[in-house]
């Protein structure tokens, strides 16, 4: 009996980071559900709530076979009464009430459509629905004040909501390789993200960029972003000095991701590689634009951060998060994509590796194709 019992019920460790996560997994209609959730609680800035929907779905990602009765999770961790109600009901009945009326609301359409726009986030989108802006013409035409990246956001929205392929992050990858080789001799741009996870799209290609020679990186990407600029490839760009001191590290806050590499968040200017053939065969007229437009993100790390800068930029983010977590309550470290403390030790833990760093924290290594949490 006990063995029956035993073979019905999943088990899964508490933590993604534990796990290993592929991009397919076998309950995806309880999964989106739940994404959906979490994504309304994130666009309403409900953080708890978020995670604790991120988490939920990180689970059910992680089991085996399809969930085919509710006994069947008992004793799974990070299932809360909430996720529990709506994985019920859609076992029971085979959809959400809940999260269809989520998807219908006026609210959560105009947060996702306004979030949509590059440089706008939840607390704007919020401000703009509170003056009556639910659409992309209503703003328009009540025109609130745009930064300049909303303004980029905004005039290349249909492109910048279009999923990348593969091939054009692979393509965008030639062309800033060229240039960061042409500035620096030697420097290695390594593609991040979820391109590195084996997301076949996304919605931006992230670059990681370093030199074997400590200190050679510093001042790379100024110079870089220029020569970029002078060929005709950035239709925006937003360059951030690096502001990592040692000293100061300790992150503060171990759950938030923010980092303090120099980086650029760009908006690249993407020829179509069909675009001679079209525009030859088309005359003048409704002739198809011969370009796209594409995030971009660069981030640049001295060697002696390339692995915990790779580790950090390869997401997922839940995954990254539950490393913090892990690292934070399971081992008295604090893990950045800078560096990992050890608060016991009182000092830096050393890595040249991925490999290296799960295993100063005691966990089995776990490649990006299986970070897909
Ligand atoms: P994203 O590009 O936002 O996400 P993604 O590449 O996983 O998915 P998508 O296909 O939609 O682009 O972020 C990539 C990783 O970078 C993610 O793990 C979070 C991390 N990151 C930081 O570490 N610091 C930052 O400041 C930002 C913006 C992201
Ligand atoms: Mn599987
Ligand atoms: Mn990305
Ligand atoms: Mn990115």
């Amino acid at each position: 009996q006990q063995d029956n019992e035993s073979e019905d019920v999943f088990s899964v460790p508490n933590y993604a980071c534990q796990r290993r996560t592929t991009l397919q997994n076998h309950n995806t209609v309880l999964t989106e559900a739940l994404s959906i959730l979490a994504e309304n609680a994130e666009l309403n800035e409900e953080d708890g709530r978020g995670i604790a929907f991120r988490r939920a779905e990180a689970v059910l990602k992680a089991l085996p076979r399809a969930v085919r009765k509710l006994t069947e999770l008992k004793g799974l961790p990070c299932l809360g009464e909430h996720s529990l109600r709506i994985i019920k009901d859609i076992l029971e009945k085979g959809v959400s009430s809940e999260v269809e009326a989520t998807k219908q609301s006026e609210r959560y359409k105009a947060l996702k459509l306004l979030t949509g726009i590059f440089g706008v986030g939840a607390k704007t989108a919020d401000r703009w629905i509170t003056m009556g802006i639910y659409n992309l013409q209503q703003l328009q035409s009540s025109g609130p004040t745009l930064n300049q990246a909303q303004q980029a956001g905004l005039e290349h929205y249909e492109d910048l909501n279009q999923p990348v392929t593969r091939a054009e992050a692979d393509h965008i990858g030639e062309i800033v390789r060229r240039v960061v080789l042409c500035v620096l001799p030697g420097a290695q741009l390594t593609l991040i993200g979820g391109f590195r996870r084996g997301k076949p799209t996304g919605h931006d290609v992230d670059f990681l960029i370093t030199h074997p020679e400590e200190g050679r990186e510093v001042g790379l990407l100024p110079k870089v972003v220029s020569l970029l600029k002078s060929q005709g490839f950035l239709l925006y760009q937003k360059t951030t000095k690096n502001s990592y001191l040692e000293s100061e590290d300790r992150p503060t806050q171990p759950s938030s991701n923010m980092d303090r590499f120099e980086r650029c968040f760009s908006i690249f200017r993407l020829k179509s590689h069909q675009e001679s053939a079209e525009v030859r065969g088309n005359g003048s007229e409704s002739r198809p634009k011969s370009w796209r437009a594409v995030r971009v993100d660069l981030v640049v790390s001295p060697i002696s951060q390339f692995a915990f800068a790779l580790l950090g930029w390869t997401g997922s983010k839940l995954f990254e998060r539950e490393l913090r977590r892990w690292a934070g309550h399971e081992k008295a470290m604090s893990l950045s994509s800078h560096a990992l403390y050890d608060t016991k030790q009182n000092s830096y833990l050393r890595a040249a590796s991925e490999e290296e760093i799960f295993a100063h924290l005691d966990l089995e290594y776990i490649p990006p194709s299986e970070r897909n949490a």
